[in-house]
């Protein structure tokens, strides 16, 4: 019989339980179900018990074997944290595009001018599967070191079949060999390629006809995304390309008014996308139809603060009864950062969101925003052994010193993966343990 793991007697136990159907909207966001001297008892892969310490010594007395116990007083344990919105696997650096910004050009300028996205996707065209393996295995490390367990990956570094489909197995690679589990989203309409600058029409039927169903055959991707932005993809565009994956079982989801204004929140609701992310621009009604369809409201306040935007209107949207989840946007150039936790001191400082409620949004309905809700993202009999043991005496701390990563033992799955902030194994053997990204603009086999 497999030993039983007692995490005993945290200061709290945030179990943002009681929402495995349904996201969490409104005022139920801030019910995150927190167990003062909670104790959770770990079975194999899953989570057996979680309640007051009290019960779980009467829950062990009913049981036989082994028992292994992990102290957990003077931390707080809370669901292991879900990032549902990462622009994992590329190659490359864009570092230079911060002095740009800091100078006066905004990031859609130097997209038009051939940079941003279109050069990373050179460096990404560029660099072979195993290249992008392990500079994307480095980043999923430092996520887990930062109490990230499961991350969404999305592709369109390739923008060409064969690159799309060499970053989407690279991540289903990672998704088999790393910890931290990589849910994967082709999203080859992310920007128009060079060699179809005078024929965007021509691009999208290229992602609509030929790539869609490969990423399908190959049953590479659960999602489906489109860049839904003013000089990208038109709302129509979009329409067509996530009509097209939804016919290849494709599910939707937008990144949507993020720079303009742009009927992207509309469109989520009339395609019935799982969610829509940025919504720094959404309009009023925008937000009601995403609330009447129930479209997850993926926000990344990384990326406003990074290209020192206005955040999105969260309180605007969970006022409307849109449910709201939370994620870093890791990718290059607008949000190069692995701390989901700084991104939820952001969502409280810029956006006013409680400290509840960004723990709510960070864990089951970033859940839901995959479509992983029924195994994780709560702490409940049944549910995937992911945890988090924060050195914190209550979790509004998590918020209160920003900016500081207090996770302490990370659970993947039942298996202790970070401990004392440690990463217990080394995921990557390669000597040179920086990605091109780390390494600049330069790298250094060229100095
Ligand atoms: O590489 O700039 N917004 N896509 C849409 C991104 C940011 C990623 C990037
Ligand atoms: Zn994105």
């Amino acid at each position: 019989m497999a030993e039983l793991l007692y995490l005993k007697e945290a200061e709290q136990v945030v179990t943002v339980a009681g929402a495995s159907d349904k996201p969490k909207v409104g005022e139920d966001l801030s019910e995150i179900g927190v167990i003062e001297r909670g104790s959770v008892i770990v079975e194999g892969e899953k989570i057996a018990f979680a309640g007051t310490d009290a019960d779980a010594r009467h829950y062990l007395q009913k049981r036989s074997g082994k028992v292994k116990t992990i102290e957990a007083t003077g931390k707080i344990l809370t669901p292991g944290l879900v990032d549902p919105h990462t622009h994992l696997v590329f190659a490359g650096s864009r570092e230079q595009e911060l002095t740009m910004r800091l100078k006066g050009k905004s990031y859609m300028s130097i997209l038009q001018a051939g940079g941003g996205i279109l050069s990373t996707t050179k460096s990404t065209r560029a660099a072979t599967a195993d290249q992008l393996a392990h500079e994307s295995r480095l980043r999923l490390d430092r996520f887990l070191k930062h109490g990230v367990t499961t991350v969404e990956a999305k592709s369109g570094y390739g923008l060409a079949t064969d690159a799309e489909l060499k970053q989407l197995r690279v991540a289903q690679q990672l998704n088999n060999e790393h910890p931290v589990d990589v849910v994967s989203t082709f999203m080859g309409a992310h920007a128009i390629p060079p060699e179809w600058k005078q024929d965007p029409d021509g691009f999208v039927q290229l992602v609509a006809e030929e790539m869609i169903p490969q990423v399908a055959a190959e049953n590479l991707a659960e999602f489906c995304d489109v860049f839904c932005e003013e000089g990208v993809f038109t709302v129509a565009q979009s329409q067509y390309i996530l009509e097209e994956g939804k016919k290849h079982g494709l599910k939707p989801k937008i990144h949507a008014d993020e720079l303009v204004s742009f009927g992207g929140a509309e469109l989520a609701a009339k395609v019935g996308a799982v969610s829509a992310d940025h919504l720094l621009k959404a309009s009023p009604t925008g937000i009601e139809q995403m609330a009447e369809a129930g479209v997850i409201a993926v926000l990344l306040p990384g990326t406003a603060f990074f290209l020192m935007t206005e955040p999105a209107n969260a309180r605007a949207m969970i006022e409307a009864g849109v449910p709201v989840a939370l994620s870093t946007d890791r990718n290059p150039g607008s949000s190069p950062t692995e701390s989901l936790p700084f991104i939820m001191n952001l969502a409280c400082l810029t956006m006013k969101m409680t400290p509840e409620e960004v723990l709510a949004a960070s864990t089951i309905n970033a859940a839901h925003a995959i479509g992983r809700a029924k195994d994780i993202g709560s702490i409940e009999a049944g549910k995937n052994a992911d945890l988090v043991l924060f050195d914190a005496p209550n979790y509004q701390t998590l918020q209160y010193n920003y900016a500081v990563n207090r996770v302490d033992t990370v659970m993947k799955a039942g298996k202790i993966v970070v401990e004392g902030g440690v990463l217990l194994e080394k995921t990557d053997n390669q000597r040179c343990s920086l990605a091109t990204e780390d390494r600049g603009t330069r790298p250094i086999w060229q100095k």
